[in-house]
């Protein structure tokens, strides 16, 4: 028997991924692990893309509506729906091709946050689950299972969905065990105090338990996570880091923040990178992180000893780095918790730790509105991830941004956001390569003055015209409606949010 897979009755139902896809019908709803590319099956999806073309070559209907932790990889979002087989997919999605579809139409996407989404489906907000496709690194003797380098959603799809297929990923390091820690909060309407007072807290078991009379096949695999590379940080983002690490030095300054309380939310990317290379050199210590993934800054600050726990639900790791967990689980197990997303996001221990969010943005508004998911109002990006999790309920939510997108064609910064994700009430400080707005405790017309402050230079006049109209027709929030998507109109007439004569004023 596999060293992996302890558990006689499940090492009976060992099988190949096509012979496991019998399992799966045309219409049904199969919920998998995976978040932020880490810990998604890796064989199951080819199968079932491989059905479905199967299918379409007969002129029949395959599809299946697809659950995730969140974004997955090109072996499963990807060739899943390169073969139009997903009908309905939530919640972050970052394919390509996915995104495509559903901006045409093609495929359905519901963007939930991520903490609520193991709820709504256990409450059977989707009707049954047929199926539920999990990676794990081991099976025990005892029949329960050590998930990989992600949790996700799990626990509530292998406790709701009617079958279970396991995929027992030996690329993954066996020494993962031990860093998971699986706790099932009560269902409604029994539920008690999450009891994470201090972000290292364990409070579940290292492994997850599951009714293994559910189990209807076991597949072996060895292949990587997606495990984008690294990007050394550009200028940009350097300013941008500079200036976030300018903000929580004087937050320290004004008696909000001191040198060993900083607990860290951040998203995944160039930014947030560039501002952990910051905190390398910075006065901060005994930096914890309150998280939903685990990228590679963090294990740099674990290395260097500045970060002493991290709590996330995944990793978003580089090859190298992902190299580096596999060689080194068993040093990163003491300072890395992961647990499932439903606690990793949950607005309860989210407030009581006192968290510092900072996040990516798609555009906000001179009033602070926050649009982080749909470009020019109609066009999905990603998704709003855990953004809305950490944002409404952080003790400071901050929002990182380059000024402009696509070679100054686009202004992250516009009078009127055109789909809000995030609202004026949530979002409290902003930072560009220009320099930090502090919207706390300020009325709309006084934020509009320190976000355009914080605007490209170029669009600086044209967002100042826009105050001044929206104050000319008066009311607490200077809107002025006629010319509220000026910027986005502009942009799809003309390729550009500028008007042509600021387009002269040089950078
Ligand atoms: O596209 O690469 O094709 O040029 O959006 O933009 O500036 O590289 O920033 O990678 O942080 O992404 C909001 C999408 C920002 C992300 C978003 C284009 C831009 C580029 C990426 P190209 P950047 P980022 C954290 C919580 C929601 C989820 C979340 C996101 C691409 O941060 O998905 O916060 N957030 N989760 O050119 C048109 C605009 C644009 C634009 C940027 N206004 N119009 N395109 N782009 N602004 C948890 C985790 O992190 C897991």
């Amino acid at each position: 028997m596999s060293d992996r897979i302890l558990n006689a009755d499940l090492a009976g139902k060992i099988m190949s991924a096509e012979e496991a896809a019998n399992f799966i019908n045309n219409g049904d709803n199969v919920g998998t692990s995976g978040f932020t590319g880490a810990g998604y099956p890796k064989a199951m999806p080819k199968a079932i893309a491989a059905k479905a073309k199967v299918a379409h070559s007969r002129g029949e209907d395959f599809t299946i509506n697809l659950f995730t932790g969140a974004s997955t990889g090109d072996d499963a979002d990807g060739v899943l729906a390169e073969a139009n087989a997903i009908n309905f997919r939530t919640p972050y999605n970052s394919d390509r091709t996915l995104r495509n579809q559903f901006n045409a139409g093609e495929a359905l996407y519901s963007d939930i946050h991520l903490s609520h989404l193991g709820q709504q489906v256990v409450q059977g907000f989707f009707g049954p689950m047929q199926v539920a496709i999990l990676e794990v690194v081991k099976i025990n003797e005892d029949g329960t299972v050590v998930p990989s380098s992600a949790v996700g959603n799990n626990v509530e799809y292998a406790q709701y969905a009617d079958k279970i297929i396991l995929e027992v990923n030996s690329w993954q390091s066996a020494e993962l065990e031990g860093m998971h820690d699986i706790y099932e909060p009560e269902q409604l309407w029994d539920r008690t105090p999450i009891p994470i007072t201090n972000v290292g807290d364990r409070i579940g078991e290292t492994f997850q338990r599951i009714d293994t009379s559910k189990v209807v096949a076991v597949i072996e695999t060895n292949e990587a996570d997606r495990n984008s590379p690294f990007k050394e940080p550009d200028e940009v983002s350097k300013k941008i880091a500079e200036n976030f690490l300018q903000f929580l030095e004087d937050e320290v300054a004004a008696g909000r923040l001191s040198y060993d309380n900083y607990v860290m939310q951040s998203g995944v990317g160039n930014v947030p990178n560039a501002v952990m290379a910051g905190l390398l050199n910075s006065k901060f210590e005994n930096i914890t992180a309150y998280t939903e993934v685990i990228q590679d800054g963090m294990l740099d600050l674990i290395d260097a000893g500045k970060m002493t726990m991290a709590s996330a639900t995944s990793f978003a790791l580089s090859p190298e780095a992902a190299e580096r967990m596999n060689e080194k689980a068993d040093f990163y197990r003491k300072h890395i918790i992961l647990r499932p997303q439903a606690i990793s996001n949950h607005p309860e221990v989210i407030r009581r730790v006192g968290l510092i969010a900072s996040n990516g943005l798609i555009e906000a508004d001179v009033f602070g509105n926050v649009n982080s998911t749909n470009v020019s109002g109609g066009k999905v990006m990603n998704g709003i991830g855990g953004s809305g999790d950490f944002t409404r309920n952080a003790y400071i939510s901050s929002f990182v941004t380059p000024s402009v997108a696509k070679g100054g064609a686009i202004s992250a910064i516009v009078p009127h956001a055109s789909h809000i994700d995030h609202t004026e009430h949530d979002a409290m400080v902003f930072v560009s390569e220009y320099g930090y707005a502090d919207l706390r405790g300020l009325a709309p017309r006084q934020r509009a003055e320190r976000m355009i402050a914080i605007a490209h230079p170029d669009y600086r006049a044209q967002l100042e015209e826009y105050v001044e109209r929206g104050l000319a027709a008066g009311g607490h929030t200077p809107v002025h409606l006629p010319t509220a998507f000026e910027f986005h109109t502009r942009l799809a007439e003309t390729g550009s949010m500028l008007k042509q004569q600021d387009a002269l004023v040089e950078n």
